[in-house]
């Protein structure tokens, strides 16, 4: 990894009816991020923020005419996968701070287009695996990695261009916990490696990591972080918008962050779903801090 890293925050929440991810990276920022990576002797190049043309105030409250909406959405991911492959493709290393999980969807789009075989690194509670058809809360944000693999919406599968973004043994979860009976099914129906919290209490996260990384390293040529912060205990993480119990430690956060920082395998990474008005003392994004800080 080379001593320049850029920072983009991305103020989406477009991913579910209830608002405030949008103002994640303000609040990352407020807790230190930029001092916290140039005390460690980095050159940050702060890109600011990405904001979305949409009026979302008025949307959210008219978000029932699904077709309407996923038009308008598609257009901002559009415009964002372009954002985001542009800011790829300098040599420094290329940091997103959002934003909910839906983010993804635009996010991978564009860094996939830098790579040939990308490998994505997924730590979530959930698996982010419906398509609206098993989605039981229709909800984007519990869909971003199901679009990257070429299922869901068909206009968000043309986002940055048509079809799967990365293939299927290209992703590893960790930290799952929570699946809906959908994302069950396509688990086990598809090539998909899973590290869940059972199996991170049984070989400790740093075996895990081990695991991970030499699962991706050996046939990708680039690896992206997507980092849910609610894959973390909820004690770690109140401002979070589903948390979920018996998470990761946030010692064993750090853990892995070293462990992928020794590697030299990411070429990208994205922390995602601090929610400000959920947060209590700036707890979760201060934890995006630490867990950054460790990952450099
Ligand atoms: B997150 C749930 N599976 O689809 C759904 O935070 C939760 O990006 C999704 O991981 C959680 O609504 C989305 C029940
Ligand atoms: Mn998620
Ligand atoms: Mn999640
Ligand atoms: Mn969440």
């Amino acid at each position: 990894m080379n001593n320049d890293i850029s920072v983009l925050g991305i103020k989406v929440d477009l991913g579910i009816y209830k608002r405030g991810a949008n103002n994640g990276p303000d609040a990352i920022r407020k807790a230190g991020l930029i001092r916290g990576l140039e005390c460690k002797g980095y050159n940050v190049y702060d890109e600011g923020d990405w904001d979305s043309d949409v009026e979302l105030v008025d949307y959210l409250n008219d978000f029932n005419n699904v077709s309407l909406d996923i038009r308008i959405v598609t257009k901002e991911f559009e415009r964002l996968a372009n954002k985001v492959k542009n800011f790829c493709t300098t040599d420094k290393f290329p940091l997103i701070i959002g934003g909910d999980h839906s983010i993804s969807i635009a996010t991978i789009a564009g860094i996939s287009l830098n790579y040939n075989n990308l490998g994505i690194i997924w730590f979530d509670a959930h698996a982010d695996l419906n398509t609206p058809d098993t989605s039981l809360s229709g909800n984007i944000y519990g869909m971003p990695l199901a679009v990257n693999l070429g299922y869901g919406y068909p206009r968000f599968l043309e986002v940055g261009y048509s079809g799967p973004k990365v293939k299927h043994k290209n992703i590893v979860l960790v930290g799952t916990r929570e699946l809906d009976p959908g994302e069950i099914k396509f688990i086990d129906n598809h090539d998909i490696k899973v590290f869940s919290m059972k199996e991170i209490n049984r070989k400790g996260i740093e075996n895990v990591m081990i695991d991970v990384l030499d699962y991706l390293g050996k046939k990708c040529d680039g690896i992206h972080l997507s980092f849910d912060m609610d894959v973390l205990d909820p004690n770690y993480v109140p401002g979070v918008r589903t948390p979920c119990s018996d998470g990761v430690s946030l010692s064993d956060g750090i853990i892995a962050m070293k462990t992928i920082r020794e590697s030299k395998l990411l070429s990208s990474a994205e922390f995602v779903e601090v929610n400000p008005k959920l947060d209590v003392n700036q707890q979760t994004a201060r934890n995006v801090v630490k867990l950054v800080e460790n990952l450099f």
